[in-house]
């Protein structure tokens, strides 16, 4: 038998390009969460994938941003830019058009600083017809020195086996560096932290949910087997906190019963959770509360 393989895959790109949906689909769990929003992801996401040829640590980073509006922006390009650093491979995930924009060629020009190699991944490739594919990868393939080109659906799960096998392809040999069982390193804490998030993306409007945090208060297993959850859900306006509540409490009852069930198919058990609402004037802007919110400047760099 040939040894075995192991070692980092960063994935990258610009926000909303599927690239969260594309790690949950390669593990095989919903572990980072996913929006139909951009900039969803805030933090760097490990997950582990092994078979019989090793082990691949996939790295979700949060979307590539120009301008980053804010000191959470600054961040969040920091998390991704730190990542190419320990890559051993990078995926380039780009939505399936032939159009290349600016963020895309600054995606481009960091690539050439790093001697990584890097996997092209066109994603979302059930949206587009097959004729469609050739024109696409003709536009792409000299931005970069790319080592291959690979189109997938994370959504649909097409081309996932193919994207595997190239993967392991630019990994050095080495031992496991989690044990089989892994999928994760991320704590169930922090995961229903974010599931909490998720639910808030999708259950609020217009700007409100960019400026959501959450905050796990209280995360105990009882003897009885329940899970019991008090969060915060940190929003930067008094405007904002009426709306987070909604009438009579209806919006963030919706918010807290769509987590409440995705938590319990995790954790596998029952789930008590309590959330609460709070107003932190500007914390994307506050170094003190990003870093008490999770997104710590050294964490991650
Ligand atoms: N049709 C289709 N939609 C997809 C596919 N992959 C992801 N999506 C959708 O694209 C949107 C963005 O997905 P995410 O996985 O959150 O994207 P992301 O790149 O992680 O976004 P950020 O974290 O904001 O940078 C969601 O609505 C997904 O359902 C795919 O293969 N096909
Ligand atoms: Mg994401």
């Amino acid at each position: 038998m040939s040894e075995l393989k192991s070692g980092f895959a960063a994935i990258i790109g610009r926000p909303n390009v599927g690239k969260s949906t594309l790690m949950n689909h390669l593990i095989g769990q919903k572990i980072a969460i996913t929006s139909d929003r951009p900039q969803t992801t805030r933090n760097r996401i490990q997950t582990v994938y092994t078979d019989d040829r090793g082990q691949i640590i996939f790295v979700d980073t949060p979307g590539f941003l120009r301008k980053a509006g804010n000191r959470l922006g600054e961040y969040m390009m920091e998390v991704s830019a730190g990542t190419l650093a320990d890559a051993d491979v990078v995926l380039w995930l780009i939505e399936p058009s032939s159009y290349i924009g600016e963020g895309d060629r600054e995606i481009a020009a960091a690539l050439k600083k790093v001697k990584t190699p890097v996997i092209l991944v066109i994603n979302k490739i059930d949206t587009v017809k097959k004729e469609q594919l050739l024109g696409i990868i003709d536009s792409w393939k000299d931005l970069c020195a790319f080592a291959e080109i690979v189109p997938v659906s994370g959504l649909k799960e097409k081309n996932l086996d193919d994207l595997t096998d190239v993967v392991f392809r630019y990994l050095p040999e080495g031992p496991l560096l989690f044990d089989e069982e892994t999928l994760t390193d991320q704590p169930l804490r922090d995961i229903a932290s974010e599931i909490i998030r998720e639910k808030a993306l999708l259950c609020l409007k217009e700007e409100v949910p960019h400026g959501i945090a959450v905050t796990i208060e209280k995360y105990t297993q009882r003897d009885d087997g329940l899970t019991e959850i008090q969060a915060s859900v940190i929003c930067e306006r008094d405007s904002h906190k009426g709306i987070v509540i909604g009438k009579g409490g209806a919006m963030l009852k919706r918010i807290g019963t769509l987590a409440r069930r995705e938590i319990e198919e995790l954790t596998g058990g029952k789930v008590f959770l309590k959330l609460f609402v709070k107003v932190r004037r500007d914390w994307r802007d506050n170094e003190l509360l990003l870093t008490n919110y999770g997104y710590h400047r050294k964490k991650n760099v």
